[in-house]
């Protein structure tokens, strides 16, 4: 019912727009003929734009939907070549590039204080909170007080040694994970969906980072009501974050159901965030991640928030990422095999080399987003400073021509002759947690427990699939329906 009435409002709207384009008579770029002389942004080939609505009209008619965005891109890609230029409302534009020398380019260019466009709604939301919010936080502020937050809440976070003397604790959630997927196996081998169990080790292994405490999600016996309520907030905040940035923005407007599930799932977070935070005990004191946030010297709302932003930022992004790991390996016995042997004499060569291969083939973010700092020309188009710009690392990574037999999961790739080719194009392009001074602070945490994770798992069972995975778009890549891995025990 409540979707319904939201329904007739974007109709509404729609017309509203349509009366006020006939009455003030604003007239896009494309209506008038272009003087061929110097190609702008306004000659990049793209969908058709309409006034005020811009291409999102893509997403509602014909077979584009936006839980897969990344093969509409693909087909976008294929119809208007290499750069696409897309309309957000009131006529907006967004680029798109894949060409390699294009991506390079636009992410060598970035200044002192890189920008990342903000998740709208998210700073729209803290706005309404100044009770709570004192900026937009880490991961959606930008400029000097970017610069502050970033420099003074993720020092511990992306220490090298901070990460390193936390290993002990990633080893032993890691060893009780797999003790539960023993347990929890059907026929002694089969797990009918890979994705909760990877759900809950991340937000085992992030919570016991950020927060200083086990939640017990790995618990055989199911776990609290107040674990799965953080559980399921933070699935509502990402797909909420995709339906406002891929629907239309009426959430500007009125309070649309999918800016009620966005605010839902902040609010869910928050409180917890806090109830953990001020309940802080001796335990807690030993994670010297959340430490450093609890001693940072910035607004004590920013303590809160960074919480936030840690915890929503890395429990999803990492599941997913474990699902497509272990699916990958499962998929390729003779990697698994040689995986074995090189662990066997002491090496993590071959591990690491699978996991950058994971990553290459489905990243979990699959393309980086920046605004361009200055004027720039990007396959022979001027762009402006100021412009939207989609780099896409993950289509890219697909690309013939940059990698060869891209469509095949080759860890051989990245070791011995082959690497030195391997890397200098990977560079910009097997970015998966994105690249220069916004990279992702969580890099290293999320390398550890992924080294950690395939150790012990293809130490303990012989993994393989059956199906196929198929992957669909939450505003990041997700598997999409039942994962079934089997995970048979070493004789
Ligand atoms: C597999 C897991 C993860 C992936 C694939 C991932 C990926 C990314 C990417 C691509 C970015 C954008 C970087 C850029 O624009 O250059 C990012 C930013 C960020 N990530 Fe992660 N991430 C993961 C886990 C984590 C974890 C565990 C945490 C925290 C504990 C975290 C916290 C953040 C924060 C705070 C930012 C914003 C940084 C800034 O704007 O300065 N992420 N992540
Ligand atoms: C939509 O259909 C066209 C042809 O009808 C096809 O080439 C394209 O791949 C489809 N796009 C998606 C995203 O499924
Ligand atoms: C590979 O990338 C080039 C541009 O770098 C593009 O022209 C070509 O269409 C891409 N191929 C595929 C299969 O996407
Ligand atoms: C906090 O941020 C400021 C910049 O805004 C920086 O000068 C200072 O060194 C930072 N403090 C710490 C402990 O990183
Ligand atoms: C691993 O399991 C697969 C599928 O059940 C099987 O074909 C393969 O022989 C097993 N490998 C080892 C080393 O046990
Ligand atoms: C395998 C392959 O062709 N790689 C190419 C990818 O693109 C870079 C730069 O455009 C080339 O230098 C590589 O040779």
């Amino acid at each position: 019912m409540l979707i319904d009435i939201s329904r007739i409002q974007d109709i509404f709207a729609v017309f509203v727009l349509i009366i006020l384009y006939l009455l003030v008579g604003y007239r896009p770029p494309w209506l008038w003929k272009h003087e061929k002389n110097q190609k702008t942004i306004d000659n990049i080939p793209g969908p058709l734009s309409l006034p005020f609505l811009g291409t999102r009209w893509i997403y509602w008619f014909g077979n584009y939907s936006f839980t897969k965005v990344h093969e509409v891109y693909a087909d976008l890609f294929r119809r208007y070549g290499s750069i696409v230029k897309e309309e957000t409302l009131f006529n907006i534009p967004v680029i798109s590039i894949l060409d390699h020398k294009d991506i390079e380019k636009v992410l060598k260019s970035s200044g002192k204080f890189p920008v990342r466009p903000p998740t709208e709604v998210i700073a729209y939301y803290r706005k309404t909170r100044p009770d709570r919010y004192a900026s937009g936080g880490l991961v959606n502020e930008q400029g000097i007080v970017w610069h502050h937050l970033r420099t003074n809440l993720t020092s511990e976070l992306t220490s090298p040694r901070t990460i390193a003397s936390f290993l002990p604790q990633i080893d032993q959630i890691i060893e009780e994970w797999c003790s539960l997927i023993k347990q929890v196996r059907v026929n002694e081998r089969q797990i009918n969906d890979l994705k909760p169990l990877a759900e809950r080790l991340g937000l085992e292994v992030t919570c016991a980072l950020v927060l200083g405490r086990r939640m017990g999600f790995l618990l055989p016996d199911g776990i609290s009501p107040n674990a799965q309520a953080l559980a399921n907030a933070v699935h509502q905040h990402f797909l909420a974050c995709r339906d406002t940035f891929y629907g239309l923005p009426f959430w500007k407007i009125w309070t649309t159901p999918a800016y009620m599930h966005l605010v839902e799932g902040e609010e869910t977070i928050y409180t917890l965030a806090l109830e953990l935070i001020t309940s802080a005990n001796e335990e807690a004191r030993e994670s010297a991640v959340f430490q450093s946030v609890l001693k940072a010297s910035v607004d004590d709302r920013e303590k809160t928030a960074a919480i936030v932003d840690f915890i929503a930022a890395g429990i999803y992004t990492l599941g997913n990422s474990i699902v497509f790991l272990l699916h990958l390996i499962g998929s390729n016995p003779e990697c698994q095999k040689k995986l074995i042997d090189d662990l066997s004499v002491g090496s993590t060569t071959y591990l690491k080399a699978c996991i950058n291969e994971a990553f290459r083939m489905i990243p979990t973010a699959y393309c980086l987003a920046r605004v361009s700092e200055q004027d720039l020309e990007l396959s022979g188009y001027h762009i402006k400073a100021g412009t939207v710009l989609l780099c896409h690392t993950g289509l890219a990574c697909k690309n013939d021509s940059n990698f060869t037999n891209a469509c095949k999961f080759e860890p051989e790739r990245w070791i011995g002759d082959a690497k030195t080719s391997t890397v200098s194009t990977a560079t910009f392009l097997v970015t998966p947690f994105g690249i220069g001074k916004r990279i992702c602070p969580g890099r290293r945490f999320v390398e550890q427990v992924l080294t950690s994770l395939l150790m012990n798992v293809v130490e303990q069972f012989n993994i393989s699939k059956e199906d196929d995975l198929e992957l669909q778009f939450e505003f990041i890549l997700a598997p999409k329906g039942p994962v079934k891995v089997f995970f048979d025990d070493k004789n």
